[in-house]
């Protein structure tokens, strides 16, 4: 239901991307704005950009005042709902939303909604063009980097495409996805939550408002997805990549077969560019949905076959003296790093590390064991790794990311690869895992032949 902001009294909560867009939103409806970040104004990205605006901004701390005298707080994903004044906020009844509860209160297309521990951001892409190949307008966007609200400057869209992390489905209310996307459950973010139980029901949250109008698209293959949605009431459609389904969205051998209300479709996995298994399930994810809508099987397979991949994931920089450098900066948990190690059958040297999500990195010891032969740790997470993965492959300790791609050339030999693939986040020394991989890659770019092992 849209609200009429004008006039009302509105704190925004972290002036970073979500905060700066919902910023630009409230003040063109009308409403008088106050922006609260932590962070003094001269360490924002970009926070000139709203100058011009008349916003009130309340930098280097959060005034208390701004929370008690609201009449609504809206907050960013990466403010967590315990802090002090957001206590204070409740204690006089301030209604408290995050970014995406507010724009889609005021978004009228659809929304097609991907949650899971990993592969969130590749299914979102896969999706979003699968349906602008078949001529709908689609907003592409959520976690995956445009804030949601953002949409609300475009004119008729078809469908809006979103990425949702757990911290954005924390803070919603009314939100009601016409699909809802849950690809897979893992540890992660276990530095906000209390527990893997209170991560989990943050991501389920994405559920919370959905009926028989709606369909949710889920992994058979995840036992932690099937049985924390069994008792859902909306429509549940599944994708296994392990075998076939009567109904849903199978594999057999090299193809992936959609069953759906008498009809079978087949899709032939050579053609895909995409490489890994991980993938090949993003893509089943991806394809339900825009085959439930009716999109030309024909039409979805072409662009969904077509795309190669988004940054940071896996790409491969360069081959320097026969050995391979990989950038996966993204594989921001111990999951993610499973995936990739998986898909090596040569020799990997593993740059990790980074700020702490509080998993247990004794999960990624078998991994590590068959393809892993030096291991390379930076950041605050590498005091940890280290004493849990004592004795398990060689390990190496240095203060930056240059020092770990100089010692990964010497330690490599020709044939083997080195691969970034953290398990952590970013957030220790870079500022994000975007820069976090931009810079590994100048690094590598930079490294002269006759250098390594
Ligand atoms: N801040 C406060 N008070 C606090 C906490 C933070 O003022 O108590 C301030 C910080 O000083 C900072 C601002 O909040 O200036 C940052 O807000 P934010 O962390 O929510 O970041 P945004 O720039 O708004 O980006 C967010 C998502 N970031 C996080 O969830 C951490 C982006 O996902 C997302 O692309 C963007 O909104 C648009 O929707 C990034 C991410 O790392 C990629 N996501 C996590 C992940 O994928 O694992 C969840
Ligand atoms: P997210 O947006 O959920 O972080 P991405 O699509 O950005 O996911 O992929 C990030 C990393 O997660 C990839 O580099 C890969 O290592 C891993 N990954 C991608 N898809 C999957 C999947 N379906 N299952 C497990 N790991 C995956």
């Amino acid at each position: 239901m849209k609200q009429d902001l004008t006039s009302k009294q509105i704190t925004i909560v972290g002036a970073g991307l979500s905060g700066q867009a919902a910023a630009r939103f409230l003040v063109e409806r009308g409403a008088e704005v106050t922006l609260s970040d932590m962070r003094a104004a001269a360490e924002i990205p970009q926070l000139d950009r709203l100058s011009a605006l008349p916003i009130r901004f309340d930098m280097g701390g959060h005034s208390l005042k701004c929370f008690s005298q609201a009449d609504l707080i809206v907050i960013s994903p990466g403010v967590c709902l315990d802090i002090e004044p957001l206590n204070v906020a409740r204690a006089h009844a301030v209604p408290i939303i995050g970014e995406i509860e507010l724009a889609a209160c005021h978004l009228d297309a659809p929304i097609l909604a991907v949650t899971g521990t990993n592969g969130k951001s590749t299914t979102v892409s896969l999706l979003g063009a699968a349906l602008q190949q078949c001529g709908k307008e689609v907003f592409v966007g959520g976690n995956l980097g445009t804030p949601l609200i953002e949409a609300c400057a475009q004119d008729e869209l078809d469908y809006l495409v979103v990425e949702l992390s757990s911290f954005q489905l924390e803070t919603i209310d009314r939100f009601c996805p016409h699909y809802a996307l849950l690809l897979n459950l893992s540890a992660d973010h276990l530095d906000r939550y209390p527990d893997l139980d209170s991560y989990y029901a943050a991501k389920l949250n994405l559920f919370r408002n959905m009926t028989t109008a709606h369909t949710a698209v889920l992994n058979a293959d995840d036992e932690a997805v099937v049985q924390l949605t069994a008792d859902l009431s909306c429509r549940k459609v599944y994708f296994s990549a392990k075998g076939s389904l009567a109904e849903g969205m199978g594999r057999e051998g090299e193809e992936l077969v959609w069953r759906w209300q008498g009809e079978e479709v087949r899709f032939a996995l050579s053609k895909l560019s995409l490489q890994g298994a991980h993938n090949v399930e993003n893509v089943m994810a991806a394809l339900i949905p825009a085959l439930i809508e009716g999109c030309s099987s024909e039409k979805v397979w072409n662009a969904v076959c077509r795309f190669e991949g988004l940054r940071h994931r896996m790409n491969l920089v360069r081959e320097l003296d026969g050995v391979r450098w990989y950038n996966d900066s993204k594989g921001t948990n111990i999951g993610s790093v499973q995936k990739s190690l998986a898909g090596f059958e040569t020799p990997v040297t593993l740059i990790a590390g980074g700020k702490d999500k509080g998993g247990d990195y004794r999960l990624l010891a078998e991994e590590l064991r068959r393809t892993v032969t030096h291991l390379i740790l930076i950041g605050e997470a590498a005091e940890r790794m280290v004493h849990e993965l004592d004795g398990v492959v060689p390990i190496h300790r240095v203060d930056s990311l240059e020092q770990a791609v100089s010692l990964a050339q010497q330690v490599t030999s020709d044939g083997g690869n080195v691969l970034l693939s953290p398990a952590c986040s970013s957030f220790d020394m870079f500022e994000n895992y975007a820069r976090r991989g931009d810079i590994f890659c100048e690094l590598v770019g930079a490294l002269k032949t006759g250098g390594g092992a």
